[in-house]
């Protein structure tokens, strides 16, 4: 039987008082009890408990704290000591986190890591980037404000988050992967799908499986308090993974690690338990910058800032309507997201396999020519991308970035090239389509 600890636990009346989002009225009310001015908070788990339980013992002895932070738009933060309540768990921490560790590798994550909820250094910069436009139409990621950089706000009550990581190449790509993909760049007939998006939709897996953990950890010492993500809910996720040790932010934003590249997703389980910090790991990019220089359309503005009203995965995936005409001929015959940036990145031959059949590549989704894709109804369409992150974006904007991608050939091949009148006959095929979008493309396409 393993020795009992103490966890740090918010108890009711604590966790309500800050739940703002879902109680306003009654949030102001405990606010002002408490003798505190502000009307929102944060809360933070303390970091002098957090260090005192290095080694698997969070909480130490006696009675235990929690911050509350009012937060003063523009100003630091005054920290305040709550009261909360100490549980005691009758379970090892140490013990538990190898097994979290353990079933997380069952369910096909390859490696979890715990962060603290003050993500308040990574505010001012995604307000820099909210303020320079760099989100373009992604109204979402203005939506929620500083919630993004707010685990207690979002869901009050949370103390820790539990990160994941989901490795993502199918099960049989083969060592030299990242030459392949960048010889599908020299095709100008095949159209190129991300590889993350070749599979299975990774929200409903990941979301799934971090569910199943959820319930693991919760058989083992008893319910708790918890939300599950990934790219699901205002959640800066990338500053949560490499906080907790996830890898580190690649020039090109992106977390990578030298055990696993980039090539993974990122998933987070929102807890009201106060687990200890995994540690952080360095940033190994060096003098490297080979992501920004093959960036196609000068998306990495500088080295970790994103534009991403230049980035063909935003053009492709995020973006409705029309497409800058500047920006066309540079998306090239990439028609759902793009992976230069990784294909390219060192680090990504160690990118790992996943270990599950979800992501491996839906037929039609790798290889495919670009008249094949084109030719998709809107029935074969749906049905083809049923499960898949594709469906989203609909049958308009998938032939709307084939129809760019077409163009992009007919300017590529040279003029005697036989395969030309075939790309101008599937193009014309749609050149009455009832969308808009549509139909300007196409014709954009046929001048080219
Ligand atoms: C919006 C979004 C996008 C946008 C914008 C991407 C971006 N880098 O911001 C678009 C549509 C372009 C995109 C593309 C892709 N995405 Co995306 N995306 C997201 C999402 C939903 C939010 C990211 C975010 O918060 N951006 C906002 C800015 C503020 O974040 P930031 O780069 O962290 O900025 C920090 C610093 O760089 C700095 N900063 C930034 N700009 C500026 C400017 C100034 C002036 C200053 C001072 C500071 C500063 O401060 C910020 C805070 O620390 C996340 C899921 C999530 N909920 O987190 C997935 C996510 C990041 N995407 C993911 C993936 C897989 C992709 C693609 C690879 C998909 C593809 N193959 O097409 C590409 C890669 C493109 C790239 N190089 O980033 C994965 C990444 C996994 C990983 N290994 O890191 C995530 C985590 C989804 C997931 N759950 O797995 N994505
Ligand atoms: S995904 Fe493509 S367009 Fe976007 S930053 Fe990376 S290389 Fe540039
Ligand atoms: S390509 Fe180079 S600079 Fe870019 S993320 Fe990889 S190591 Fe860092």
């Amino acid at each position: 039987m393993a020795s009992r600890r103490r966890l740090v636990r918010l108890d009711h009346g604590v966790g309500r008082a800050f739940d703002a989002a879902g109680d306003a009225q009654r949030a102001q009310q405990v606010a002002h009890e408490g003798g505190l001015a502000g009307a929102k908070f944060a809360l933070q788990f303390n970091k002098g408990l957090a260090q005192a339980g290095q080694g698997g013992q969070p909480g130490g002895e006696g009675g235990g704290v929690v911050l509350a932070a009012p937060v003063q738009p523009g100003r630091g933060r005054a920290f305040y000591n709550a009261d909360v309540t100490v549980h005691d768990a009758p379970f090892d921490v140490q013990v538990l986190w190898s097994r979290v560790g353990a079933w997380a590798r069952e369910l096909g994550f390859s490696q979890v890591g715990v962060a603290d909820v003050d993500l308040s250094a990574a505010e001012p910069g995604l307000m820099q980037w909210l303020a320079a436009g760099f989100h373009g139409s992604m109204d979402y990621m203005a939506a929620h404000g500083l919630k993004r950089a707010r685990p207690a706000e979002l869901v009050p009550g949370t103390v820790s988050v539990i990160t994941a990581r989901m490795d993502y190449l199918p099960r049989a790509t083969l060592p030299d992967w990242q030459d392949a993909e960048l010889a599908r760049l020299t095709r100008p007939h095949e159209g190129i799908v991300s590889v993350y998006a070749r599979g299975r939709d990774y929200h409903k897996v990941v979301r799934g499986r971090l569910q199943k953990l959820q319930d693991r950890i919760a058989a083992e010492i008893g319910p708790f308090g918890h939300r599950v993500f990934s790219d699901s809910a205002p959640v800066l996720e990338a500053e949560l993974a490499a906080r907790s040790g996830q890898g580190w932010r690649g020039k090109h934003t992106l977390v990578l690690s030298r055990e696993g590249g980039s090539m993974f997703f990122l998933g987070e389980i929102y807890l009201d338990l106060a687990l200890p910090p995994t540690a952080p790991v360095g940033d190994h990019c060096g003098r490297c910058q080979a992501c920004i220089d093959i960036c196609p359309t000068g998306a990495i503005v500088a080295p970790y800032r994103l534009d991403a009203r230049r980035c063909i995965s935003y053009l492709t995936i995020e973006h409705h309507g029309s497409i800058d005409e500047e920006l066309r001929p540079l998306i090239g015959n990439r028609i759902y997201g793009c992976d230069d940036c990784q294909t390219v990145c060192p680090w990504n031959k160690y990118a790992g396999r996943s270990t599950l059949p979800d992501f491996d590549a839906r037929e039609g989704m790798s290889g495919s020519t670009l008249v094949e894709l084109f030719g998709w109804s809107e029935d074969e369409f749906l049905r083809r991308t049923e499960g898949s992150p594709i469906r989203r974006i609909g049958h308009e904007r998938w032939l709307r970035n084939i129809a760019i991608a077409l163009g992009n050939a007919l300017a590529a091949l040279p003029a005697d090239d036989r395969g030309r009148d075939g790309l101008r006959r599937a193009l014309q095929t749609r050149a009455e389509h009832p969308s808009d979008i549509v139909r300007e493309h196409v014709r954009w396409a046929l001048g080219r």
